[in-house]
């Protein structure tokens, strides 16, 4: 069983994954009472597919695959340099995991690699199911039982090797392969990521409140980012990594050898005022095969007007003016916003009065009347 085991690490290993564990299928149940709370509690309000009931399938591995035995679990890192800019343009910070390709399609396609290769060690086909991300399994909590890494009390697997910096993928497989244990190691004493954490979205230790993380706000959330967690978003345009950045685990660590990864354009720090007149099929163009497009057109845009907003850089003015007449009344408002966070002129006041005389949704009526100095 051992020798099974060896192989399919050293497998997993040649396809380019980073980290190969195994875990067993027992029920995660503590991870489900706490995911069974964080619902209860409300913390995953703003995600409505999250369920008690998906709660409870995410941690039962015989739901997923019925007469499984074990879970093959996966790690690869997404870790690439930062580069400096120095040619003064207006930017905006990408998480680190959406520089790249969409990771989805990347180790999805791998992940098939890897049963492939299984097949042909042992000689024969296996039942089997694979999870990256959007699939309804806990890849973190499969990820800890598997012995490839430990939650850091910013909810994130850390690898010895990789730091967070790490994708999570499974095979769910009737293959019998004997589990791995735990890694026991914990984050000690260490608070640093809840401190600085900008929306206090850490509410205790392994404890996100989703609807305050800024990873929701600016890629999950569809709607409008509440006003007063606006100044806090930054200049995030798509994610966040300062719960990341701040980690001492995260400071020596390798770094990806995944090309797949590797940084296109400047979706590192991304230059932001092209994108508020980018057009639809632009915004298809520019953003294909890349995660950043799960944001849409609008979202991103919104992140953008935010992200202006607390630059506080008096260029963003003329195209954040053009911005409040887009058809969204979501762009409208939150570029007024970024206006009378930058602060406005008499010309701006001039050109915002005219446009609450044109206006007639009501958000953006407020806005416009809070800017100006209206507000009743
Ligand atoms: C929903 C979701 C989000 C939501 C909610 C985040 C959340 N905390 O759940 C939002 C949009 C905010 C989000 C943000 C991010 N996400 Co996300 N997300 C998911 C998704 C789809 C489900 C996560 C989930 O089940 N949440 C439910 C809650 C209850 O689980 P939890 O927060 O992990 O909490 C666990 C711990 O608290 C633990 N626990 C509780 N008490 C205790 C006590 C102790 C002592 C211990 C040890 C553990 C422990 O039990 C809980 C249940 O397992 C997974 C993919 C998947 N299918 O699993 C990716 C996933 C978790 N996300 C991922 C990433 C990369 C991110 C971001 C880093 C992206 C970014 N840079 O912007 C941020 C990180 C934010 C953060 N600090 O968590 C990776 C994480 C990789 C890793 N190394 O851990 C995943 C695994 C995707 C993948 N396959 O690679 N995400
Ligand atoms: S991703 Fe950002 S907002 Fe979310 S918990 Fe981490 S530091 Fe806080
Ligand atoms: S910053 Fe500190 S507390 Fe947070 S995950 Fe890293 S080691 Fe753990």
């Amino acid at each position: 069983m051992n020798d099974l085991k060896n192989n399919i690490k050293m497998i997993g290993k040649k396809l380019g994954f980073d980290e190969v564990g195994i875990a067993g299928i027992d029920k995660f149940k503590t991870d489900h009472l706490s995911a069974k709370h964080r619902v209860r509690d409300g913390l995953m309000a703003g995600l409505s597919w999250y369920t008690e009931d998906r709660a409870a399938l995410a941690n039962t591995p015989e739901e997923l695959l019925p007469g499984c035995k074990s879970i093959i679990s996966v790690a690869i890192s997404y870790y690439k340099e930062v580069e400096k800019y120095d040619d003064g343009k207006l930017r905006g910070k990408v998480a680190r995991y959406a520089w790249g390709l969409d990771y989805h399609q990347v180790i999805k396609k791998r992940l098939k690699l890897f049963v492939e290769e299984i097949e042909n060690l042992i000689g024969r086909e296996f039942r089997w199911r694979i999870f990256v991300d959007d699939g309804a399994m806990n890849d973190r909590a499969a990820a800890e039982r598997s012995g490839i890494g430990w939650f850091g009390k910013n909810s994130n697997i850390l690898t010895v090797s990789h730091g967070s910096w790490v994708f999570l993928g499974q095979i769910i497989t009737d293959l019998a392969i004997t589990p791995d244990s735990p890694n026991l190691k914990t984050c000690g004493d260490c608070q640093l990521c809840i401190a600085k954490c900008p929306t206090g979205a850490i509410e205790a230790p392994y404890t996100i409140n989703n609807d305050l993380c800024i990873s929701f706000l600016t890629i999950e959330l569809k709607g409008m980012i509440p006003r007063n967690l606006r100044p806090l978003v930054g200049d995030w345009v798509f994610g966040c990594d300062i719960c990341q950045d701040v980690c001492p685990v995260n400071k020596e660590v390798l770094k990806s050898e995944e090309k797949y990864f590797n940084k296109r354009h400047d979706f590192d720090a991304i230059d932001l005022l092209p994108l508020l007149s980018l057009e639809e099929e632009e915004f298809r163009v520019k953003f294909k095969n890349s995660p950043i497009k799960r944001a849409k057109l609008e979202g991103l845009k919104r992140n953008v007007c935010v992200a202006l907003g607390n630059l506080g850089d008096k260029r963003a003015i003329i195209p954040l003016l053009e911005a409040v007449t887009d058809k969204s009344f979501i762009i409208r408002s939150h570029a007024v916003w970024a206006l009378g966070s930058i602060g406005i002129d008499n010309v701006t006041r001039i050109q915002l009065r005219r446009a609450l005389d044109l206006e007639e949704h009501p958000e953006v009526i407020n806005e416009l009347k809070d800017v100006l100095g209206q507000s009743s």
